[in-house]
Formats: C-alpha cells, sequence, structure tokens
C-alpha cells in the first residue's frame, strides 16, 4: 500500500473540480469500498477495523445511500457494548491482523465476559453522537416502521451508553464527563490536551517495545509526534491496568480532561433521544432535563470570558487550557446555549483565528497560534466532522446565510481534494487517508441538504 489510501474513482485533474454528481460517485466508491461484511472500516490501510464516532458520521451517509447498512454499522457497533455501557471506541476486526494496526487487541487486552457483551474491543471511549445519527438516519427513511423497529433497538443501548459516561465518567462529580485518554475525545493530538499532556513522563522506550503502525502507512510529518505517542501508550496502558475501572481515578490516572466538544456532544446526545424516545414511546422529560444541566454545567465550568470561548479542562489541576481549539466552538450545536455564549463563539468563529464566512472551512486550531501547524492532523487541518457539527449548529440558531457558506466551503474542499481525511487549512489540498469514510459520507448528507 502506497502513504496513503489509494483514491478508488481517478483523482481531478490538478485544479479540476468534481461536480456535485462527481462526487457524489466517488463518495459513493469510497463507503462501498470500505464496507466490510457488517461495518464500514473509515479507511483501508490507515483503519481498518470499526471506529466508533466514525460509525456515527458514516451512518449520516449511508443514511442517503444505503439505509440498511447505517443501521447493520450501529448495530454492529452496540452489539459490542460493555455490560457497563461504555461503548468501545474500536471493534476490532478479528480477520486483521494484529500487525495492521497498532494498538490492537492484544494490547488492549479487554476483559472477557462479563466485562463486556462480545467482539474484540479497545476500552476506551469516543464522543456519543450515535444517537443524534440514529435520529437522522430514522428521519430520512421512508420505512418508517423498520426504522422504528431499529430505534426501538438501539434506545435503551443509547441510553446506557449516556448513563455510563455521566456517571461513571464525573471524575469530578460536577456534572461533565471526563476523557481518560485524548484518544477518547476524536481530536487526538489537539492543543487542547497539551497542558494536561506535560505531566505525563515521556517514556520513548514503548516505542520500541511497540511499533507505530500509523506512520508505515501515512505521512509521518502529518501524524502525532513520537514524544506525544509515547503518552498515549502511556495513559492507555495505565488505564487497562486499573482494569478499565472508573473508581478512583483522580488518584491513581495520569490524564482526566474534561473537554467542551465531547461534553456538549453528550449534552446533544440527550436532545437526540429525547427526538427518540417521542418516536417510540418513551419519556422524553427526563433527556430533556438532562441536555438543559450539563448544558448549564458546560457553560458555567469551562467558558472563558476574556476569550470568549470555551476550553478543556485539566481535572488533576483545575486549570482551564488556554488552548484556542475547535473544541471550544462544538457548544454551538447546542440549542439551549445562553444568547451571549452563542454570540460570543460567533465572535470568535468569524475571526482571523478561524474564519468562518471564508472560502476555507475551519481549521482545527487557531490559525494565528505560533504552533498552529497546517498539516499535522488534530493541530490545524480542517476536518469535515468537526465543521459538519458547527453546520449543524448554525442552522439550529437560524444563521442560515453563514450555515450556507459553511457548507459550500466543505464542499468545496471536498469537490477539489477528493473524499480526503483532512485538509490543508491554508490551501484547501486534500491530505491524510486519500478515500475516508466519513468525508464521504458527510459530504452526501451535505449534498442532500438545501443550501
Ligand atoms: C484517528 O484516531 C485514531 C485513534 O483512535 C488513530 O489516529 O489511529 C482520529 O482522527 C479519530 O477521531 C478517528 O475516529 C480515527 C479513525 O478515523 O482516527
Amino acid at each position: 500500500m502506497s502513504a496513503t489510501d489509494t483514491p478508488l474513482a481517478p483523482a481531478p485533474e490538478a485544479g479540476a473540480v468534481m461536480s456535485e454528481e462527481e462526487l457524489r460517485r466517488q463518495a459513493v466508491e469510497v463507503l462501498d469500498a470500505n464496507w466490510e461484511r457488517d461495518h464500514t472500516v473509515p479507511s483501508r490501510a490507515l483503519y481498518p477495523h470499526q471506529w466508533s464516532w466514525d460509525a456515527a458520521f458514516i451512518a449520516v451517509g449511508l443514511a442517503h445511500h444505503r439505509p440498511e447498512r447505517a443501521w447493520r454499522d450501529l448495530r454492529s457497533l452496540f452489539a459490542a457494548q460493555w455490560y457497563d455501557g461504555r461503548v468501545p471506541h474500536i471493534v476490532f476486526d478479528p480477520d486483521v491482523s494484529e500487525r495492521d494496526y497498532f494498538p490492537g487487541p492484544a494490547f488492549w487486552d479487554a476483559p472477557a465476559s462479563p466485562g463486556r457483551l462480545g467482539g474484540l474491543t479497545t476500552g476506551i471511549v469516543q464522543p456519543p453522537v450515535h444517537a443524534v445519527a440514529a435520529r437522522d438516519v430514522y428521519l430520512r427513511c421512508l420505512d418508517r416502521d423498520a426504522a422504528r423497529h431499529e430505534l426501538e433497538w438501539l434506545y435503551p443501548r443509547l441510553v446506557k451508553q449516556q448513563t455510563y459516561l455521566f456517571e461513571g465518567r464525573d471524575v469530578a462529580g460536577d456534572g461533565l464527563a471526563s476523557i481518560v485518554h485524548p484518544w477518547e475525545s476524536g481530536l487526538d493530538n489537539s492543543p487542547a490536551w497539551d497542558n494536561a499532556l506535560a505531566a505525563v513522563p515521556v517514556d520513548l522506550s514503548l516505542l520500541r517495545s511497540h511499533r507505530r503502525q500509523d506512520t508505515q502507512v501515512s505521512v509521518h510529518s502529518h501524524r502525532p509526534t513520537d514524544t506525544d505517542y509515547a503518552r498515549y501508550i502511556a495513559i492507555a496502558a495505565a488505564y487497562r491496568d486499573g482494569g478499565y475501572l472508573d473508581e478512583g481515578l483522580l488518584e491513581r490516572h495520569p490524564f482526566l480532561v474534561e473537554c467542551p466538544s465531547f461534553n456538549a456532544l453528550l449534552a446533544l446526545a440527550e436532545l437526540a433521544l429525547a427526538g427518540i424516545a417521542e418516536v417510540i414511546g418513551a419519556d422524553a422529560a427526563p433527556h430533556r432535563d438532562r441536555a438543559e444541566h450539563i448544558t448549564k454545567v458546560l457553560v458555567d465550568r469551562l467558558f472563558n470570558p476574556s476569550t470568549g470561548m470555551f476550553h478543556a479542562r485539566d481535572v488533576r489541576t483545575g486549570q482551564l487550557s488556554t488552548a484556542r481549539c475547535v473544541s471550544g466552538l462544538i457548544p454551538l450545536v447546542l440549542p439551549g446555549l445562553p444568547e451571549a455564549h452563542r454570540s460570543s463563539l460567533l465572535e470568535v468563529a468569524r475571526s482571523e483565528a478561524f474564519g468562518l464566512g471564508g472560502e476555507l472551512p475551519l481549521p482545527s486550531y487557531d490559525r494565528t497560534a505560533p504552533d498552529f501547524d497546517r498539516l499535522r492532523y488534530w493541530r490545524g487541518p480542517v476536518w469535515i466532522n468537526v465543521n459538519w457539527l458547527l453546520w449543524q449548529g448554525l442552522r439550529a440558531h437560524g444563521h442560515e446565510h453563514e450555515a450556507a457558506a459553511l457548507r459550500a466551503a466543505m464542499l468545496g474542499v471536498i469537490r477539489r481534494g477528493g473524499c480526503h481525511e483532512y485538509f490543508d487549512p491554508v490551501t484547501g489540498h486534500g491530505i491524510g487517508a486519500a478515500a475516508f469514510s466519513w468525508t464521504a459520507a458527510l459530504a452526501l448528507d451535505l449534498m442532500a441538504a438545501t443550501p
């Protein structure tokens, strides 16, 4: 395999722009090629298993193409849910060799029954965007009876997922969920974790005993540094060696952070669950109450009036990060966000740091920061999933004009570069894996929406 995934459709000529029809064909081709038995892989070479939040974004796109696969993907993921409610961040495909992805099942050594229901998995989680996806897929399905049946299967599992997060992971006891690993945020090497990570000792010898696989199939300078990776391995090993238990984490775990994006999505999931509850005849009120409560705590604990946006909080020190990351704008997805906070986030989003309204989608990190890195993964590049979430937020708050501009900017980079994993925030060129599932899926969703 080459350095990145081989594009499936012929790459457009330099400077060429695909028509929406051509993009639709490419997106469908990517999703079909990445379908594996009962789930979609994010990318064949780089990520050959099923990832949790990827599965949700992918389901949103599959709803436009193969709705039965959207439900299948979500079912496969939730079939691997642990008894305590956690939905693992990766469900490993037993047919993929341990050598093809690190850290694989042998490293995670997830407990056998009764700790989990089935399947080889990791023991950490990712942002809970699945209820939002399930509601979206339901709304797209023409066969409402069949879709309601799927929601009836998913609902208790989604509720368990939420309960695990807001009870099991409320490490600080303040009503917000903590992440125990940067991978749980989905924004792996975001500068949001730099302060908290600085306290984790770096043991580079871990990279001799555990060989990185990502840098074999991707460009090293785009991926997290070896220093970061050594820390990732140490933190994951610490959680694993503690039996994946969440009691007493504050006393023993080296990385505990409250992420504004993770918690905003936790609240948004409650709103989606309220909608699902109405469809299947369950009680929607507790979900709305919980969404309101999480939104309030988020505003009280993670908003910094001097930067006008949200920041990650290191639970071990109580300090808010000073980094201005796109995760700090994601609470815009919440319809119940107070007016002052909504307008403050918009101001930051429109500023030079993020450039909402410009030709390119928002970068993952403040463009004006001295350590802004246009190529390195979540430290600058444009990602379609977070922009898609912001687009939803803009629409929820009635900012139709800016939502339309952001939609055009997202489709613009994908039509020029193809369904890449991420995009250069200066040139808009596609980088990372070339046939990346969530970009393909969300492109289908964006094209189906009214501008
Ligand atoms: C990236 O994360 C994985 C670890 O989970 C990796 O770098 O190997 C992130 O972009 C994450 O958000 C995403 O879910 C995953 C698969 O696309 O890749």
